[in-house]
C-alpha cells in the first residue's frame, strides 16, 4: 500500500496485491516466507514507480510465528505456519513446568494453543541451533535493513513478555528452558530503523533516503490506531482472517475472571493495551469456500452472491461456538461446522447459503458475547462498535453484529492496518502530530465509514 499524508490528507492506493500460499512439507505446514520477502520487494518496486520521493516503509504482519536466525543471521528452516498441528500437547507440557496462573499474572495473555512460547518449546533441538528469534515482521525488517531487533508490540503476543514492564520476561523464559540471548532488543513503534540495503534499493528502485520506520508491527495494533473513534468510549473488531474483539485500555486487566474468559492484554502503540480476544473469524467462511473449490463446486468464488443468498435465508436459524478448536487447522470447514451445529443440538445447515448464513450469525453471537464481556471485566463503557478490516465490506455480517451487540456498528475502514501503519511513520517523520486521537481524526475526516443500527433491515 502507498500512502500519501499530509495534515489534511490522507490517501492509499494498492500497488501491489499477492496471495499468502502456505507449504505443506513431509515436516509440517510452513510459509512461503522467501515468496512473501520477494513480494514485499515487488511491492516496494511498484511504489517507487509511482512515487519517486518515498520517504519511508512500515512492516506489519499477523502475529505469533518467527524464523530462528544463527549467528551469522542465516535463516535456519523455513518459518512453521501457527496452524501447524506440532504444537498439539506441548501447552499441557509448558504449563506443568509454569502454571497458567503465573504466565497470566506476568504476560496477560490469552491462552492460545500457538502461541509463540509454544511453538519455541515444539521445536525441540532446533532451538539449540538458533542465535536469534524474528518475529515475521522483525524478519522482513532485517532482510531490508540488517537490522535486527523485535518490534514491542508484536513481542507481546510471544507469551515471553512481561506486559506491565513493557519488556521481556527474563524469568519466564528461563524458566521456560530457553536462552535469554535469543532475544533481540526491543524497539517501539515510531523508532526509525535505519536506511535499506544496497542490494535493496537495487531491487526496488527506491532513494538511499528511504528509511525503516518500526509501526505496531503486529497487524492488530496497527488496525486498533487505524479504528476512526473520537472518543474512548468503543468497541472494535479487527476482521479478517481473524476476528479481534475488545476495547482500547490504558493499563492491563490481570484479574482471575479476565484469565478464565481468556482475555488477552496485547500491547499498543502508544502505551496503550489492546484488551481483547480472538473469536476464529472469517477464516471459517473463507475455508468453507476453499473446501468447496477443491471439491470443484460451480460459482462458490462468486461471494457477493453467496452472500446475498445467505441474506435471503430467514433469522433464527443454526448458531455454533466459533472458538471451538475444531476449526483451527485447514481442512474440510462445512464438515466441521455441520457437526459443531449438531453438538449445539441445532439443525444441520442443508444448503450453502444456510451454512454461510449460520457462520455469520453464530461470528455475530461471538462478537456480542465478546463485546460485553470486555466492557464488564474492563469497566469500560462502550457505545459504539468499530468494525475494521476486509469484513466491513460484508454487509450481512455488520447488520448481523449490531443486531446482536445492541448498539451500532460503525463500519470501515477496509484498510485500518495500513493506515494505522503509514500514520504512526507519518507522526515520526512530522509529517503529522499528535496523539493517536488526532491520527484518528484525520481518519475521519478522509475514510468513508458506513453505520448500521441495530434492529434495521438491509435494503438489497
Ligand atoms: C491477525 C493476527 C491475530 C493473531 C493471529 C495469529 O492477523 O495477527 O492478532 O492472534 O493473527
Amino acid at each position: 500500500m502507498l500512502a500519501r499524508v499530509g495534515r489534511q490528507r490522507l490517501e492509499l492506493t494498492e500497488v501491489h496485491r499477492f496471495p499468502n500460499v502456505p507449504v505443506r512439507l513431509p515436516d509440517g505446514l510452513h510459509w512461503d516466507v522467501l515468496r512473501l520477502y520477494r513480494d514485499v520487494l515487488d511491492g516496494l518496486a511498484a511504489a517507487a514507480r509511482s512515487n519517486a520521493g518515498l520517504s519511508s516503509v512500515g512492516i506489519d504482519s499477523w502475529a505469533v510465528d518467527y524464523g530462528l536466525l544463527d549467528g551469522d543471521g542465516r535463516l535456519l528452516g523455513n518459518p512453521y505456519h501457527y496452524r501447524d498441528a506440532r504444537t498439539d500437547g506441548v501447552a499441557d507440557a509448558v504449563h506443568r513446568k509454569v502454571g497458567e496462573r503465573d504466565l497470566y499474572a506476568v504476560t496477560g495473555l490469552q491462552f492460545l494453543p500457538f502461541n509463540t512460547i509454544y511453538q519455541l518449546v515444539a521445536e525441540g533441538d532446533a532451538l539449540s541451533r538458533a542465535a536469534h528469534l524474528a518475529l515475521l515482521p522483525d524478519l522482513m525488517t532485517y532482510w531490508l535493513t540488517g537490522s535486527l531487533a523485535t518490534e514491542a508490540t508484536n513481542a507481546s503476543t510471544t507469551g515471553l513478555f512481561d506486559v506491565r514492564a513493557g519488556d521481556w520476561a527474563g524469568d519466564l523464559i528461563a524458566a521456560a528452558g530457553m536462552p535469554t540471548s535469543l532475544f533481540t532488543p526491543l524497539r517501539r513503534p515510531g523508532d526509525v530503523v535505519g536506511a535499506l540495503r544496497p542490494e535493496v534499493l537495487d531491487d526496488t528502485g527506491l532513494p538511499a533516503s528511504a528509511v525503516v520506520t518500526a509501526v505496531g508491527s503486529h497487524d492488530t495494533a496497527s488496525a486498533v490506531v487505524g479504528v476512526p473513534a473520537a472518543d474512548g468510549r468503543f468497541a472494535y473488531i479487527s476482521c479478517g482472517t481473524w476476528s479481534l474483539v475488545g476495547v482500547e485500555l490504558e493499563a492491563p486487566v490481570l484479574t482471575e475472571a479476565s484469565r478464565t474468559a481468556n482475555f488477552t492484554n496485547e500491547g499498543g502503540t502508544d502505551n496503550t493495551i489492546r484488551y481483547l480476544r480472538n473469536v476464529m473469524g472469517l477464516w471459517l467462511l473463507s475455508e468453507s469456500i476453499a473446501t468447496w473449490r477443491r471439491a470443484g463446486t460451480d460459482g462458490v468464488d462468486d461471494l457477493p452472491s453467496l452472500l446475498a443468498a445467505a441474506a435471503e435465508v430467514p433469522p433464527g436459524g443454526p448458531v455454533f461456538d466459533t472458538d471451538d478448536p475444531i476449526f483451527l487447522p485447514p481442512g474440510d470447514m462445512p464438515a466441521r461446522v455441520e457437526d459443531a451445529c449438531r453438538r449445539a443440538g441445532a439443525r444441520v445447515p442443508a444448503t450453502r447459503p444456510e451454512l454461510v448464513r449460520s457462520i455469520l450469525d453464530s461470528l455475530a453471537a461471538a462478537y456480542a458475547r465478546t463485546v460485553r464481556e470486555a466492557a464488564a471485566l474492563s469497566g469500560r463503557e462502550v457505545d459504539a462498535v468499530h468494525l475494521v478490516g476486509g469484513g466491513a465490506k460484508n454487509e450481512l455480517l455488520c447488520q448481523l453484529t449490531a443486531d446482536a451487540c445492541g448498539l451500532p456498528v460503525v463500519a470501515g475502514p477496509v484498510e485500518a492496518t495500513a493506515l494505522g501503519n503509514v500514520l504512526v511513520q507519518a507522526r515520526s517523520l512530522g509529517v503529522v502530530d499528535g496523539d493517536r486521537w488526532a491520527l484518528r481524526e484525520l481518519i475521519r475526516a478522509t475514510q468513508p465509514t458506513r453505520r448500521y443500527e441495530p434492529g434495521h433491515r438491509l435494503s438489497a
